[in-house]
């Protein structure tokens, strides 16, 4: 009896130590790449204590489950899938300073593309990450430290586990309330969320929330669109009819300028003018220097839906991928329907963010992709056909075009990771200690350069005259990660508010008739399409456009971003903390930004549930009920 006993506690003992053993194991690697792979901004002791704490729930999960499911062969199953995970993450991070979502992965062949630069991602120390894995199989199968039995833990104990794991992130999300409350409903920041609950707990809140999303299409009815449209008619005013119609019947071109921001304007490296031609040429045009990129996930394609709807991106995914067959009402199809011939111009493969799908919902006419164009090798580097080739090219296309034409054409030289061939570089690269940084001086400087050869030959076209140019940069080229580069090139500190500051990006809006002027309006993205409406003097039937024109003198200043941030005339809000928009001093008083959190939260959720319900389906119908009650109350 006794015998037995000790060789049961020994038995226990050995086994709760192999369980310690392995899931100490998995937390100091998640904990590791939590802390160090990631830039989670941790601010205080509390933080760094739940984000210390957050892996241990999901550990708890993923393990029982596998025990549950196949004992120690699944505990090592999970132990591998859970490591994988955490290293596409960190690839993934590597790449776009995020963390992947379910919809995301809709579009891996768009992600192996992006990885044009995988070699840049990867690193040989990687491997590191996964020698843990091995030791986990040894204490798993071959350690026996008592030589008295093997390790077999019982689908019970993984049950247990599993359920264990409940409490453990009940604790996990009550200590984190302690530094941001609802965090579950404010969702807009995946790296909040990753401080908080941890990277695993990340995604399978992520999965609900692709659930939930995915329900709303289904449940989704006509009166929903109601309170959207209400709340956006609070916000309009009487048009204001600056500027209006001086572009009646001429021809657009959008000009969408790659990962271009504004901090190089008017800015130079070793002496040299990074953007000599763009700094003279916005002299000549209306030029914004508030002006925001809005973009999440989907990036250039993102800024795309922007201008085509005047409705915010997806939080998570790219709207191009999640809802590319919705029903919209965009720009290219109200101008095909005012006689435009509606285009884009843009030298990739015609697929690339689902482009060729969602631009037939958004009413193109038609799609110049790679295959319309004469693409040699010598003509090529890096992401593929070098603007200067795309430009004329393009321009020898309008040339052929039906007038008017509205043609978008996107530029892609300048492109993470920034290469060029030698003889291109028009500028030495820059001194600080990020590469990436410091190519991208030359591919921005390289782009002016071929920007000033399409306007110089645009402007000797014969449809010169009869034409605009709307110049606007897609989003940011250089990501949070390199902070500290960019900090020694402005010679400055890029503390938050200075992040949030280099999101602007330039525009300009140039043409014959137009006089030259600096405009400071804050404004992004979604203020493109009543904008050009509004020079185009076209009526604009759609109502759901979050959008105010930008020639409007007394319109609403306040850009949203898609991390429910804003800037207003006064302010600056960023997760919670508001700063004086013209100094970047944080504003102390409690509440000076809490309307603009609110408003931003509001109208991000009224645009997504016009997105994820395919409301405007129902736009025509909503219209006519409002008309017959505005008819009957006269
Ligand atoms: C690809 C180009 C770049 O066609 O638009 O896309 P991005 O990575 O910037 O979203
Ligand atoms: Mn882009």
């Amino acid at each position: 009896m006794f015998t037995s006993k000790k060789y049961l506690n020994k038995s226990t003992a050995s086994k709760l130590a192999i369980y310690a053993l392995v899931v100490g194991l998995f937390w100091i690697k998640m904990s590791y790449i939590q802390s160090n792979i990631f830039s989670l901004k941790v601010e205080n002791a509390n933080e760094a204590s739940i984000l210390a704490f957050n892996p241990l729930s999901s550990i708890f999960l993923i393990f029982g489950i596998g025990i549950l499911l196949a004992g120690r062969k699944g505990m090592l199953v999970s132990y591998i899938l859970g490591s994988v995970l955490l290293y596409v993450n960190v690839l993934f991070y590597r790449e776009y300073n995020d963390f992947i979502t379910i919809p995301m992965l809709n579009q891996v062949a768009n992600l192996a593309d992006l990885g044009g630069s995988i070699g840049t991602i990867l690193s040989l120390t990687d491997a590191l990450l996964f020698v843990d894995v091995l030791i986990a199989a040894f204490l798993l199968f071959y350690l026996n430290p008592e030589r008295l039995t093997r390790f077999m833990p019982k689908r019970r104990e993984g049950l247990i586990m599993a359920v264990i794991a409940i409490p453990l992130f009940a604790v996990n999300l009550q200590w984190a309330e302690t530094e941001r409350t609802d965090l579950l409903e404010r969702t807009f920041d995946r790296n909040m969320l990753v401080k908080y609950i941890g990277l695993l707990n990340y995604h399978v809140y992520d999965a609900v929330l692709q659930g939930k999303t995915e329900m709303k299409k289904t449940l989704a009815d006509s009166n929903e669109l109601v309170p959207v449209i209400n709340y956006l008619n609070e916000d309009k005013k009487a048009d204001s009819d600056n500027l209006e119609g001086v572009a009646e019947g001429k021809n657009v071109i959008a000009l969408s300028l790659e990962s271009t921001q504004t901090f190089v304007v008017d800015n130079t490296l070793h002496g040299e003018e990074l953007t000599p031609y763009f700094n003279d040429l916005k002299e000549e045009g209306i030029y914004f220097d508030n002006f925001y990129h809005q973009v999440k996930q989907g990036r250039t394609s993102d800024s795309e839906f922007l201008l085509a709807n005047s409705m915010y991106p997806l939080n998570r995914g790219a709207v191009f991928f999640t809802h590319s067959e919705n029903e919209y009402k965009g720009l290219p199809g109200l101008l095909s329907d005012n006689g435009y011939f509606t285009n884009v111009m843009h030298a990739n493969d015609k697929t690339f963010w689902n482009r060729n799908v969602t631009y037939d919902s958004l009413g193109y006419d038609d799609f110049f992709s790679k295959e319309d164009y004469t693409i040699t090798p010598e003509k090529s580097y890096g992401w593929g056909y070098l603007d200067e080739y795309f430009f004329s090219d393009s321009l020898d296309k309008m040339e052929e075009m039906d007038k008017p034409f509205f043609s978008k054409l996107i530029t892609l030289t300048n492109h993470y990771p920034f290469d060029l061939p030698e003889d291109k570089k028009m500028i030495e690269e820059g001194e600080t200690n990020s590469g990436t940084l410091n190519r991208y001086f030359q591919t921005i400087r390289y782009q002016d350069e071929a920007l000033k050869q399409f306007v110089e030959k645009f402007k000797q076209s014969e449809f010169y005259d009869d034409t605009i140019l709307v110049i606007y940069g897609d989003h940011f080229g250089i990501s949070e990660n390199h902070q500290k580069a960019m900090g020694q090139y402005l010679d400055k500190e890029i503390n938050d508010y200075e992040q949030f500051q280099l999101q602007r990006v330039p525009m300009l809006i140039y043409g014959e008739g137009i006089e030259g002027q600096k405009n400071h309006t804050v404004g992004g993205q979604v203020d493109l399409r009543p904008t050009i409406t509004n020079l185009l003097g076209i009526e604009d039937p759609n109502p759901v456009q979050f959008g105010h024109d930008l020639m409007d003198p007394d319109r609403r200043q306040m850009m949203i971003t898609r991390d429910g941030d804003f800037a207003n005339e006064e302010y600056v809000g960023i997760q919670g903390v508001c700063y004086d928009r013209e100094t970047g001093e944080k504003v102390e008083t409690e509440d000076a930004c809490t309307e603009g959190f609110e408003k931003a939260q509001e109208e991000l959720e009224m645009s997504d549930s016009v997105i994820y319900g395919d409301l405007l389906r129902y736009l025509d119908e909503t219209q006519m009920i409002e008309t017959e009650a505005n008819q009957q109350e006269e």
